[in-house]
């Protein structure tokens, strides 16, 4: 296992680089779900690839930006589940962007992860890292090297409220939830990257993202595999919660196919709780 995450340290530091250095342009593609390939998201996409090539006990690979399961080693054990660059089309207006990665072994459904990672590129690059019964651990690049940080832990309750999806087409209890929030106090957070807007929420020791499930999108817009769950298993290592619509543990799903999407709400647990109540969750 620490092979694969030395390998994504080094791919951190390559994507980082195209980041500052590429052509932000788009590619004449698009991705399974559709979406137009930024010649980034390609890039990074093919940089991870290679890198996984020489690392044996990965069994398969399976991205944002491919359609299906790309074969490695035969006698490998895990599966690399990743988004290479999320948020990629904030890149050329400078904001932040990040790389999501989820270490399955065996069936790809949520009870088989063993680790995930993510990398945030911003002004600086920094990498968490969450396995079983440990507190996710963060790292920041420094002289080509990730050094620890600290553990990270969430609060209780936070500050913060990042509301995703377009709100036109939210539930009208969705509407009064996030409302709510705000009456109670709460300040928005919101930058259209999920990697930096969980990173603030984590390192800000708590509140809520949510990307629900909207009338032009009911299963909401993120993808189970590697973007859903990698981040529910952070926040629970963390000491809060991910949940869906129905308030079941995203780390409990089983998608059916590797680009699944799935309603989603991270936090802390005053918040998180006060979702289940808004949605009508017996608790
Ligand atoms: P991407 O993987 O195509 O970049 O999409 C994921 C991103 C998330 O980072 C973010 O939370 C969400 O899309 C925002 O989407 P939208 O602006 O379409 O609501
Ligand atoms: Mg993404």
């Amino acid at each position: 296992m620490q092979t694969i995450f030395d390998t994504i340290k080094k791919v951190a530091i390559k994507i980082d680089d195209a980041i500052k250095t590429e052509d932000l342009g788009y590619s004449d593609s698009s991705n399974s779900s559709g979406e137009d390939q930024l010649k980034l998201d390609v890039k990074s996409d093919y940089i991870i690839e290679e890198a996984f090539k020489d690392v044996t006990i990965v069994k398969a690979l399976v991205s944002e930006e491919k359609e299906g399961v790309l074969k490695l080693h035969e006698d490998g054990k895990y599966t690399v589940c990743y988004d290479p660059l999320d948020g990629s089309s904030l890149a050329d207006v400078n904001l932040s962007v990040g790389s999501i990665f989820g270490i399955y072994e065996g069936e790809l459904i949520a009870e088989n992860m063993l680790a995930s990672a993510y990398v945030v590129y911003g002004p600086r690059v920094e990498l968490v890292i969450a396995t079983k019964g440990k507190k996710p651990q963060h790292y920041r690049l420094q002289e080509d090297l990730f050094n620890l940080i600290s553990d990270i832990t969430l609060d209780e309750r936070g500050k913060l409220n990042a509301p995703g999806g377009t709100q036109q087409n939210w539930s009208d209890y969705h509407k009064s939830f996030i409302d709510d929030l705000f009456k109670e106090g709460y300040r928005l957070r919101y930058s259209g990257g999920m990697v930096p807007d969980l990173h603030q929420i984590l390192l800000k020791g708590g509140g809520i993202f949510s990307y629900p499930g909207t009338s032009d999108k009911p299963h909401g817009k993120l993808r189970q595999l590697f973007e859903v769950i990698p981040f529910a298993f952070i926040f629970e290592q963390a000491g809060g919660q991910g949940v869906n619509d129905k308030g079941v543990r995203l780390t409990e799903l089983i998608p059916e196919h590797p680009h699944d999407t799935s309603p989603c709400f991270f936090g802390s647990n005053y918040e998180i709780n006060a979702m289940k109540n808004a949605y009508g969750i017996k608790q």
